[in-house]
């Protein structure tokens, strides 16, 4: 019980304010960077799962969040996740950890399907067999790349939790099995596990390798005279792009919710990559972007997904989820942060 606060009169509000004991997966990520900020302000004792002997994102991790119990396990190690969960003792876990570029997964199938889709089960399993069906709740993190946007099966007003999957990538192939054997273990077990298909997220935190931030880096460096040109992929293709942080607090409110179930998180709006490079060079006052853009064939995919849109709505009717920060806002913040990192260098 956090000091000072009431005992309230209801299992419901206990909820909110009992500090809990929270796994994370993936916690040296961009969504588990904001999420270890919100648990810790919330007074939950965080417990990060890291892989690997040397890895340097660890040490990052230990700096900024030094209240964050690191607990050394892998995803695609079983035994190391029953002790990762038998060391927490979690109420909830967020699976977050995956390999998630989708350009990267091409190159690397099979270990894209052990982590990102096995690793899943292995997860599900340890929580299992440590004997904390009832007592854990699971977060898996699934992904709008599960839609796929063919033309047979176009989003229309949005992709939503009914909407038929098509995955384009070994990255949608793994993520479909984990969203299915996620689903499997609610119904098998009567476990509370709640899937949330999270459209295209980003932010200051967002890793370089994705398009948002390659952009808006690059953006930032190009109008300080740091670079010359920003090499990008196609241009064509359409997401449905929000804020990382407000789609953190959409998990976390899956997992307050009374029931386990499959939610949409997404913006409701598309745009273009190129959309999203015109208005970066806009901020910074170059309206003539195309002089600095070029070409790079090693950026295009085997398979593309052409559209993603989402539609919320389930989310914002039964979670009350809101978003704080639309397209316009989200490519202003980006690009001011990377401005700022840049010209303090
Ligand atoms: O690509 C195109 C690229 O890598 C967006 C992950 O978080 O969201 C993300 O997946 C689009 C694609 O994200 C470059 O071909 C052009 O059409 O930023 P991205 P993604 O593939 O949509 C979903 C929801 C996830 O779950 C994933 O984990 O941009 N594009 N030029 C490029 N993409 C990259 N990365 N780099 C380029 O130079």
């Amino acid at each position: 019980m956090l000091e000072g606060v009431e005992a309230p009169e209801t299992s419901n509000e206990w909820n909110l304010v009992t500090p809990k004991n929270v796994l994370v997966t993936g916690i040296t990520g961009q969504d588990g960077g904001h999420l270890a900020e919100q648990l810790i302000a919330r007074g939950d004792r965080v417990f990060g799962l890291v892989r690997g002997q040397h890895n340097p994102r660890r040490q990052l991790l230990e700096l900024e969040f030094p209240g964050v119990t690191v607990v050394e396990g892998d995803l695609t190690d079983p035994s190391s996740l029953i002790r990762a969960v038998e060391i927490a003792d979690p109420d909830e876990i967020y699976n977050l950890g995956a390999v998630s570029h989708v350009g990267y997964s091409f190159k690397n199938p099979a270990l894209t399907e052990e982590v990102s889709g096995k690793g899943v089960l292995n997860f599900l399993e340890a929580v299992r067999l440590t004997g904390r069906t009832e007592k854990t709740r699971f977060y898996q993190a699934s992904t709008s790349e599960m839609f796929g946007g063919l033309d047979y099966n176009r989003p229309g007003d949005g992709y939503d939790e009914d909407s038929l999957f098509h995955p384009r990538s070994p990255y949608g192939v793994a993520k479909l099995y984990g969203h299915w054997i996620a689903r499997n273990y609610r119904e098998s077990y009567g476990m509370f596990v709640s899937c949330g298909i999270l459209f295209n997220h980003e932010g200051e935190r967002r890793g370089y390798e994705f398009v948002t931030r390659k952009i808006s880096h690059a953006v930032a460096r190009i109008s300080l005279g740091l670079q010359d040109k920003l090499l990008l992929g196609d241009l064509w293709p359409k997401r449905d792009w929000g804020y990382a942080g407000d789609y953190v607090d959409g998990m976390w409110k899956m997992l307050q919710h009374d029931e386990p179930d499959d939610f949409v998180l997404a913006s409701g709006e598309t745009h273009s990559v190129e959309d999203f490079v015109r208005q970066a060079f806009a901020l910074v006052g170059i309206e003539n972007w195309r002089d600095f853009v070029e070409q790079d064939p090693a950026m295009i995919r085997p398979a593309e997904v052409d559209i993603l849109l989402g539609n919320p709505a389930k989310a914002e009717e039964t979670l009350k989820w809101e978003r704080k920060v639309n397209f316009e806002g989200l490519i202003k913040r980006m690009v001011d942060h990377d401005l700022a990192l840049e010209s303090s260098r």
